[in-house]
Parts: structure tokens; C-alpha cells; sequence
């Protein structure tokens, strides 16, 4: 998961996008990047760390320019390196730039074919930079020297041939403007804005809608699938649709956790979406459960919130903040020869004892991934006294590795794999286990637009809207996934980055 940004504005965009990147923050905290244009001329900053840190006041100064794009980084598939911070740059053709939120799962085939083929050197693992390279690779194949919007499209159009998986990218070329583009099943979500005022038109591309809110930007509407939005450097907007139609699959996981509750995506609010899910859990206690005996209802904050107050809503339970949470942790420092260390639920969130003593409390979390915070956090409940602890998640259980972006850990460390739901009720400690049916959160986000047929659900039932998944790419990713394989490339990251440093 990540964050992307970018907007062609009629004043410099240095501050407007390093704001864009902190309301979009929660995409992404491992890494963050903007690059500018200048009269033709490019200034990039980019590094590991949070927006606040990778930028000082002396380097957003340099960051001139009425153009630019932004990324803020989550690490998919085990990538920590600060050369794989995003935007990506290639010089040729005419200076490309690019940030990208997804993920390719053709990434092997594409890296050879630009080796063998095209000619082309890729310097991380990251397949951003091999999407970026196939974007130039496809504009330089045009053999223009000066480009149209109609050479902008066709080299989507080449991206769109090329690639399989999930991307929703930024792009920005000197002298020629931003472009915007998403896959042909939209998987990951991209919007643009406009912002009007007097002197004309600004616009802008972004992951969610709650960054053109923040930038005093009015929506206009999501990037379709498969199409391409092209904001020439004068502010002038083209679109087309650059693939053949395929079916819509927004991810799910998007209204389960990932965006913030007051986006819009594909036509749905979060929010909203959220609220029916909290509906939809309530309905099922009803359903299976009439005679409960839960004398309270207490979210694990934040993301539950929204579904745990509906909920208590439509049971008629009482609603109650039984959890606080710190909201300045600090770094883990990593001392060299020190196994990583995990903090603890307990340094993150407090439990105020009076809302558990002697009650059959029902937490409720977003989702339950590994299941380790899950366990610990009943742990604490019972620890202040909870009679019962019941758990409830707004998302069914989570079964399978996700390939189109969201950082999941290798499916065997899934809590959820192979066990039933009593099974993992019982693995992390509750008196008793609710889970959202799958049909019933498909229900809770398709009622927000009930022209999307399809969202990508695959970790919950291990249906893979591209088509190219099989037994051998899992196990790849598997093998990137796995803890051990995460710690051995931490170790060798931290060593490429050391002589960097030292240079
Ligand atoms: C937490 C959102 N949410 C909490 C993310 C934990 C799974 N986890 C997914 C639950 S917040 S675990 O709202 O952003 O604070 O199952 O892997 O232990």
C-alpha cells in the first residue's frame, strides 16, 4: 500500500504536495518522496521516514516548480531499501518520473523482457521501476521528439498490454505534464480534482479523496479502469480510456482498513461502508446469537470505531472507549547484532480497568491478520477483569496472501489459515468468535454504488481477479513474504545503506 500525489498547480507545488503526503500518511509510513519541475528542470527529495522527517525547510525550498508528484511508501513484498523510495526517475525518454501504489504480479517476466529486449537496467527490486520502464520503454518505441496527448495514451495503452496486477501511478514528464492512469480492473483507487480560482484551473491526482478535500480541491471524479487522465503543464485535462473494458474489482480491504473513513472511493464512502458493516455484524449476533449476554461493546482503535458504534446502535448494547491509544510512539531502535524487536500492544494502547471489571465485554477490530495484537489485547481485557471476552472482526477471516498491494504477511503466519473459526477463537484467546460473512461485507461496500458488481476479495476466498495467479506465484511470494526472508534483506538493506551513508 501506498500513497500517491500530483498536481499542476499555477504556483509553486512544494508545500501542497508534502501536505497531500501527510493526510495521505496512512498509506504509507516507511518511506516518502517528492520530485518538482522547474522550467524543464527536475528536484527530487526522497528518503526512508515519515513526511515530517525526510523533509527539511532548506530542502523543500529547492523543490520549486508549479508541477510535481509525491509518494509515501509502504513496504510490499519486503522491500526497505531508501533507493526503492518512490518517485522513480529515467532519463530517457525526456526525463520520466513516476509513483506508483500496487503491485505487479507479472514482475519477473517483465524484468526479463526489459533486460533481453528493450535494453533497459533496473537498479532495485522494486516494480515501480519496471512499470516506469515499460511506460518509457513504450514512448520511446513512438520515436517522437515532440509528444501529443494521443503518444501519452498510446504508451498507457503499451503499460496496460504489458502489465498484470494492480497499479494506480503518477507520472510526470518536463514541458509536457502529469499523467494519471489505473488497471484495467481498478483495483487500487486514484481520484482527481480541480481547484478554481480566479487566475484558471488547478488539478490534482491522488490515492483518496480526503487529500484533495485537505488541498481545497473538489473531486471531479475516480480515474476509470484502465483509463488515463492527462494534465497538460499549462493546467489543460484530457482523458481516455487506454484498455479494453474489464470487470471493475475495486479491493475491499480499502473499506475494511486501508483508506481513511472520510474518502470516496469508486462512488463509496469509507464511512458509510463501515457503519454497514458494524449493521451487518449486528444483524448476525441477532441472527445466531439472540439470547447474548454482552453488557458492552469496546472498540480496538481506530479503524473499528465506525462498525463497533454502529453495531452497539443496532443491538441496543452500550458503547463504550475501553481502549486509549498513545498517539506518539517512538522509533524501535534497531542496535546492530539485536534481533528486531517487536513492541508490545501494550506500549500502543491502555485499558481503562472500570469498563471491564466484572463485564462480558465485545471487542471489536477491523480485521484480524496474524492475530498476535487480537490475542494480546484479550490478554489485557481479561487481565482488568472482563468476565468474557468475545471478539468480533468486520472483516471475515483472513485466508490467503494478498498479491495486489497490501502487505500481508506469507499465508502460513495468517492466524486464520487452515483454522476454522472456532479454531482461531480459541488460538487468540476469546470466549467466543464473530465473523463478518464475506457476503454480507461485499453487501455493507456494494450498497454504496451498486453499479460495481465485483471487488477484489481474494484473501478471504482466494479468487484473484487477474486471472494469472497460480500455485507457483504464491509460493514466490511466499518465500518474499516469510519472516525469515524479511529479516536476512532488513540485514542486507541495512549494510547497502551504511555504505551509501558513508560515501
Ligand atoms: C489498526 C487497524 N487494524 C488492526 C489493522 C492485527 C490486525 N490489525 C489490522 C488489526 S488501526 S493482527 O485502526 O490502524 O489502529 O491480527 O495481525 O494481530
Amino acid at each position: 500500500m501506498c500513497g500517491i500525489a500530483g498536481i499542476v498547480s499555477l504556483q509553486n507545488v512544494n508545500q501542497d504536495l508534502y501536505d497531500a503526503l501527510t493526510v495521505l500518511q496512512h498509506r504509507g509510513q516507511d518511506a516518502a518522496g517528492i520530485v518538482t519541475c522547474e522550467n524543464g528542470r527536475l528536484h527530487l527529495r526522497k528518503d526512508n521516514g515519515l513526511t515530517r522527517d525526510v523533509f527539511t525547510t532548506e530542502q523543500m525550498v529547492k523543490l520549486k516548480g508549479n508541477m510535481g508528484i509525491a509518494h509515501a511508501r509502504y513496504p510490499t513484498a519486503g522491500c526497505s531499501s531508501s533507493s526503492e523510495a518512490q518517485p522513480f526517475y529515467v532519463n530517457s525518454p525526456f526525463g520520466i518520473t513516476l509513483a506508483h501504489n500496487g503491485n505487479l504480479t507479472n514482475t519477473e517476466q517483465l524484468k526479463k523482457e526489459l533486460f533481453i529486449e528493450d535494453q533497459r537496467h533496473l537498479n532495485t527490486n522494486s516494480d515501480s521501476e519496471v512499470l516506469l520502464n515499460i511506460f518509457a520503454h513504450e514512448l520511446q518505441q513512438l520515436g517522437k521528439l515532440e509528444l501529443n496527448k494521443n503518444d501519452l495514451f498510446k504508451a498507457v495503452e503499451g503499460v496496460h498490454r504489458r502489465c498484470k496486477g494492480a497499479y494506480a501511478v503518477v507520472i510526470m514528464i518536463p514541458n509536457i505534464g502529469i499523467i494519471g492512469f489505473r488497471d484495467p480492473h481498478g483495483i487500487r483507487p486514484i481520484v482527481f480534482g480541480e481547484r478554481k480560482s480566479e487566475q484558471g484551473s488547478e488539478f490534482m491526482i491522488a490515492s483518496e479523496s480526503v487529500a484533495l478535500d485537505a488541498l481545497g480541491f473538489e473531486l471531479v471524479r475516480d480515474i476509470d479502469p484502465g483509463e488515463a487522465v492527462y494534465i497538460e503543464e499549462s493546467g489543460k485535462l484530457h482523458t481516455q480510456q487506454c484498455s479494453e473494458l474489464s470487470d471493475h474489482c475495486p479491493c475491499i480491504f480499502e473499506y475494511v482498513y486501508f483508506a481513511r473513513p472520510d474518502s470516496i472511493i469508486d462512488n463509496i464512502s469509507v464511512y458509510k461502508a463501515r457503519l454497514r458493516m458494524g449493521d451487518k455484524l449486528a444483524e448476525k449476533i441477532l441472527r445466531e446469537w439472540p439470547d447474548h449476554d454482552i453488557d458492552v461493546i469496546i472498540p480496538i482503535p481506530d479503524t473499528s470505531r465506525t462498525s463497533a458504534l454502529q453495531m452497539a446502535h443496532t443491538l441496543g448494547v452500550k458503547f463504550r472507549e475501553g481502549f486509549i491509544k498513545n498517539r506518539y510512539i517512538g522509533r524501535t531502535f534497531i542496535m546492530p547484532g539485536q534481533q528486531m524487536r517487536k513492541k508490545s500492544v501494550r506500549q500502543k494502547l491502555n485499558a481503562i480497568g472500570l469498563e471491564f471489571e466484572g463485564k462480558n465485554v465485545l471487542l471489536v477490530d477491523d480485521s484480524i491478520v496474524r492475530g498476535t495484537t487480537s490475542e494480546q489485547i484479550i490478554q489485557m481485557a481479561r487481565d482488568k477483569g472482563a468476565k468474557k471476552v468475545y471478539f468480533a472482526s468486520a472483516a471475515p477471516a483472513v485466508r490467503y496472501p494478498n498479491v495486489y498491494g497490501i502487505d500481508m504477511p506469507a499465508a502460513h503466519e495468517l492466524i486464520a489459515h487452515n483454522r476454522t473459526e472456532a479454531e482461531i477463537g480459541t488460538a487468540i484467546g476469546a470466549d467466543k468468535m464473530i465473523y463478518q460473512d464475506l457476503e454480507d461485507l461485499i453487501d455493507a461496500v456494494h450498497k454504496g454504488n451498486t453499479d460495481i458488481k465485483h471487488f477484489d476479495t481474494s484473501c478471504f476466498d482466494h479468487q484473484y481477479v487477474t486471472g494469472d495467479i497460480d500455485e507457483s506465484y504464491l509460493q514466490h511470494i511466499e518465500a518474499l513474504r516469510n519472516d525469515t526472508a524479511q529479516t536476512d534483506r532488513n540485514i542486507e538493506t541495512a549494510t547497502i545503506d551504511m555504505h551509501n551513508n558513508a560515501k
